[in-house]
């Protein structure tokens, strides 16, 4: 079966569920290239959560296609902390999206899950067939059952009802517009954050979460972005993508490269009692690269931006 079908978007009506967030506001930004009608909704006017709603929404802005960006999201501390929520938010945005999207009739859905959907110890880097292969990591369990239940979901509709509906597992994203909240954030932020307000402070310590050993793999959003709409655009199977930028750092490497951006002359240091979660997590995006998709933003580049973006956003003046 072709998996390369190509669904244009010049005309189109294209909701991108989820604009306030970070991967929404990029994806808002790449559509403005298309010559698409993008469509977005604010959560004061539409909670995602309320099934009734969401199919009322939907079926009165008709949209041709919906990607899918809206979700609870958080870094290791605020997966931990709130289960419930991750679990609960997640299983019903994404439900009532996907089942509003099929009763009216939208031509392609875009879901988006992430790379903590495959197992703890997967091997590396983890390719799309690795899903359900082992225990999950515990810190992230509950948004990663939900993520999984939603790519299950688009397949089951396209094999049921014959809907194209696909889905997307991005890497670690970072970029601007990401949540700088030190409890909830992920850690390129809370790197980003930690080292202006120390240096601006002038403290002599800078404190890293865990052992500084775990490595992870960092794509820029809008690369993210970017590799969604071509998805969109151009893709249609079951199979679920990863969408990835191959660059892996260790932990320890990332807080050595914010504090050299930033310029922070303290010293790191690790708090063991912070938990590290899953000890790698890289994929394998051999089939998003034989798609005819590649990354443009290299590491360096996109943190250097990013920082510049938190300083201009928090007002701090670089001396
Ligand atoms: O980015 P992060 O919160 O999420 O943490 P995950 C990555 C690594 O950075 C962990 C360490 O080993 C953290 O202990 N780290 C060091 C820090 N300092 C900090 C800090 O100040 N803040 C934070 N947050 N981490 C999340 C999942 O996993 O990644 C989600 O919980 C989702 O489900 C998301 O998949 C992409 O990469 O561990």
């Amino acid at each position: 079966m072709a998996t390369d079908v190509p669904f244009p978007l010049a005309g189109k009506r294209v909701w991108v569920a989820g604009h306030r967030g970070m991967v929404g506001a990029a994806l808002v930004r790449r559509l403005a290239a298309e010559d698409c009608e993008v469509l977005t909704v604010d959560r004061a006017t539409l909670d995602l959560r309320r099934r009734a709603e969401t199919e009322a929404w939907v079926a009165d802005a008709r949209p041709d296609a919906v990607i899918l960006a809206a979700a609870r999201v958080g870094g290791i501390a605020a997966n931990d902390a709130y289960p419930g929520e991750f679990l609960h938010d997640n299983l019903a945005i994404q439900t009532n999206v996907i089942e509003a999207a099929r009763l009216s009739g939208v031509a392609k859905l875009l879901f988006l899950g992430s790379s903590c959907i495959y197992p703890k110890l997967a091997p590396q880097p983890m390719a799309e067939e690795a899903l359900l292969t082992g225990p999950l990591e515990p810190t992230n369990e509950w948004y990663a059952i939900a993520k999984i239940a939603g790519l299950k979901l688009a397949q089951a509709y396209r094999r049921q009802y014959g809907c194209d509906f696909i889905s997307a597992m991005p890497t670690n994203l970072y970029g601007p517009g990401d949540n700088f909240d030190l409890e909830a954030s992920h850690v390129l932020p809370a790197l980003i954050r930690k080292a202006y307000e120390a240096k601006v402070e002038r403290r002599p310590e800078l404190v890293v979460w865990g052992t500084g050993a775990p490595k992870r793999e960092f794509l820029h959003v809008d690369d993210c972005a970017d590799a969604l709409v071509h998805l969109l655009k151009t893709y249609s199977a079951d199979l679920h993508i990863n969408v990835g930028s191959g660059q892996e750092v260790s932990i320890a490497e990332l807080a050595e490269l914010v504090t050299r951006v930033t310029g922070y002359e303290g010293k790191i240091v690790y708090d063991a009692a912070k938990p590290d979660g899953t000890p790698r997590k890289l994929l394998d995006t051999s089939r998003l690269r034989a798609l005819g998709w590649a990354p443009r933003i290299d590491l360096a580049t996109g943190i250097t931006e990013t920082c510049g973006w938190f300083a201009e956003f928090r007002g701090i003046r670089e001396r």
